[in-house]
């Protein structure tokens, strides 16, 4: 039978509202139907702002930070890898990297985005969005690549909804030698008034204090207060249990972070001297505005085999 009326192709396209995506010079913006956005700079794939729908910014960018790629960026939630904090002085891979490592120091660059259909009938348009951002070792300074050797690739994927901001980082091992890495996302979250916040789901855990020469402690309290400089790392977490910031006033939850593969977590306030001895951090009174709450696995290492790969993340909620 001639099918001279075949219908035309109809085309597939949502008639729902779509999160829209901008991508400049420096970074990728993403905006939800509902409001909700997240920028993300191509210098170490640095999440920058993340807002809800009403505008509210949830994460602390230095007033100082470099965002010209001169310098890791002060605030936002910096990718560190493959080592935290300074490496090992000597003997080991990592030993000539600089603090933190490469990752959160070099320009990565963007894989794309893909949005999802929210699962909830009522949501009345798409409501997530997923950029991804790879780095691999042909990309790194031939500073870098001297220092760490290694053939790898990061993605690293940065999921926006309505109610949460969820990072995750995929490592590969490309080559024919095993390595090892350190990886941390080292979260600056924004708070009113540091001193009205808590940190619960602490308690009973074991932490170095790197203000008291790195030595080891149990926490007792349920609600943790910041009253000085602060810099410790809580090790052997469930990463399935969620870590709060809340509220000392009403206990509200400011927010909730639960991990994938990441059992230590780091809590770091640089409080009034530190902060104004960095020239980056500002303004000087913004430690009152920022509390670090870093999802990482960083009191050991993880090793890698060739060909293998290993996955890590986080997930924030906001104003539960
Ligand atoms: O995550 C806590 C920490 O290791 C602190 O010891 C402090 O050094 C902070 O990171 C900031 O490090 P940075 O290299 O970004 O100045």
């Amino acid at each position: 039978m001639e099918r001279s009326k075949k219908p035309a192709a109809i085309p597939v396209t949502s008639s729902l509202p779509q999160p829209t995506l901008n991508i400049s010079e420096d970074r990728v913006d993403a905006v939800l139907p509902s409001g909700e956005s997240v920028s993300v700079s191509f210098h170490g794939a640095t999440v920058t702002s993340w807002k809800l729908a009403d505008g509210e910014e949830q994460l602390f960018l230095s007033e100082k930070a470099h965002l010209d790629g001169s310098k890791p960026i002060r605030g936002g939630i910096p990718v560190v890898f493959p080592v935290f904090g300074p490496p090992p002085a000597s003997g080991h891979a990592t030993s000539s990297l600089p603090q933190h490592g490469f990752a959160r120091n070099s320009f990565w660059e963007f894989l794309g985005k893909s949005t999802s259909e929210s699962s909830n009938e009522n949501q009345k348009s798409d409501s997530n969005i997923k950029l991804d951002f790879g780095l691999s070792n042909g990309m790194l300074s031939d500073e870098f690549k001297k220092a760490w050797p290694y053939e790898f690739g990061l993605v690293y994927s940065v999921s926006l909804t309505p109610k949460s901001l969820e990072t995750s980082l995929h490592v590969q091992n490309k080559g024919d030698k095993s390595f090892e890495f350190q990886v941390l996302l080292h979260s600056y979250l924004r708070v009113k008034d540091i001193s009205q916040i808590r940190l619960q789901n602490l308690q009973s855990k074991t932490y170095i204090d790197k203000t008291q020469n790195a030595s080891s402690h149990t926490e007792s309290s349920p609600e943790v207060a910041i009253i000085s400089e602060t810099d410790r790392v809580y090790q052997s977490l469930d990463p399935t249990v969620p870590v709060i910031v809340s509220s000392a006033a009403d206990n509200s939850k400011l927010f909730s972070i639960t991990r994938e593969a990441l059992t230590d977590l780091v809590v770091w306030n640089p409080w009034i001297e530190k902060a104004k001895g960095m020239a980056d951090f500002g303004p000087d009174e913004g430690y009152k505005n920022m509390i670090c709450v870093e999802a990482g696995s960083v009191s050991g290492w993880q090793s890698i085999e060739p060909s293998d790969a290993w996955e890590c993340g986080q997930t924030i909620h906001a104003k539960l």
